[in-house]
């Protein structure tokens, strides 16, 4: 008996297993591009995407994200937790230091930075457990609706442990391939996360520091400016105009045809201030929001105006609590 489990793990390790995706119809043209554009070498290519395997639960996870699920009431009760919150007031402490300095040099409030770590991957606590190599491959090669997206996001993951001297087949990441702490794509951590501990590489998985640092530059380069309204409450004044609402993620309405809509700021506003007019659905009925620039900015990280209202609405429940003596 111990001899065939013996065997039987003999060959479960063996690599003839893996199945690998440099026979796939849509490798060749891979290779080619990698070669031509980055100076890859074929043999350090078919050995990385020899080992990279198909998962058939990312197919089923990216074909329903919980953006698309659940309604605000739903989506708001998974993230707005006392557990999160704590969580945050305990990253902030842990962090201060670093959390100060990338506000100084980046010009982003810390309770933001807090609560997109808190939201994304609960203050690192779940990272992903894919190979990045296995989510992007699986979703370049065996995801059409999306290919030419994820094609782009495994060139530049393989670039990206290149020249930061990361194990490729090691690295891992969500089921869309967002790495680290703040869940960055690869394309993203080529554009924006920085080296802030001076070490030499930009480890947005074991150096909070980093992790810090990376997110608050995402939000200095989107435009994000420190201290400014993300969102506001409206009231309804009448029959709200509701084709009117969610136009998108900028802000499109004046304040002053707020009326005409059927909506009221709930704070002053000056009336020339263009707002996103939002109504999100709960158990007790639609909730009435005014999106500002900076609650656009926020959905730059992740397009969708429930998860811009999730980081928000954490990042003032971490501040409140973090304040009390
Ligand atoms: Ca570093």
């Amino acid at each position: 008996m111990v001899r065939v489990l013996a065997l039987l793990l003999a060959l479960l390790a063996a690599p003839a297993f893996a199945v690998g995706y440099t026979s796939h119809p849509g490798y060749p043209a891979f290779e080619a591009k990698m070669i031509r554009e980055h100076g890859f070498k074929a043999a350090e290519l078919r050995s990385l995407l020899g080992q990279a395997e198909r998962k058939d639960s990312i197919l089923e996870a990216i074909a329903r994200p919980a953006e698309k699920r659940l309604s605000w009431g739903e989506y708001r009760e998974l993230f707005i937790t006392k557990a999160r919150i704590d969580g945050g007031v305990a990253f902030w402490r842990e962090n201060k230091g670093a959390l100060a300095d990338a506000a100084k040099r980046f010009g982003v409030d810390p309770e933001v930075v807090v609560a997109i770590i808190g939201v994304e991957t609960r203050y690192g606590g779940n990272m992903g457990s894919y190979r990045v190599i296995d989510a992007l491959a699986t979703l370049s090669f065996d995801y059409p609706p999306r290919s030419a997206f994820f094609g782009g996001e495994l060139e530049q993951f393989l670039v990206m442990a290149r020249e930061q001297g990361f194990d490729a087949l090691q690295l891992k990441g969500s089921y869309a391939g967002a790495m680290g702490m703040g869940q960055f794509i690869p394309s993203s951590f080529r554009a924006y996360a920085v080296d802030f501990d001076g070490d030499g590489r930009a480890d947005i998985w074991n150096s909070r520091r980093d992790a810090i640092g990376s997110v608050a530059n995402y939000f200095n380069r989107h435009g994000w400016a420190a201290g400014a309204h993300v969102v506001d409450r409206a009231s309804t004044v009448g029959k709200v105009a509701v084709g009117s609402m969610n136009p998108g993620l900028e802000p499109n309405t004046r304040v002053g045809d707020l009326q005409a809509l059927g909506l009221s700021p709930g704070v002053v506003m000056p009336q020339d201030v263009i707002v996103l007019p939002l109504m999100l659905q709960t158990d007790a009925g639609p909730e009435y929001w005014l999106g500002r620039h900076n609650f656009y900015v926020i959905t730059r990280y992740n397009r969708s105006p429930l998860y811009a209202m999730a980081v928000h609405q954490l990042s003032q429940e971490i501040l409140a609590a973090f304040r009390q003596p």
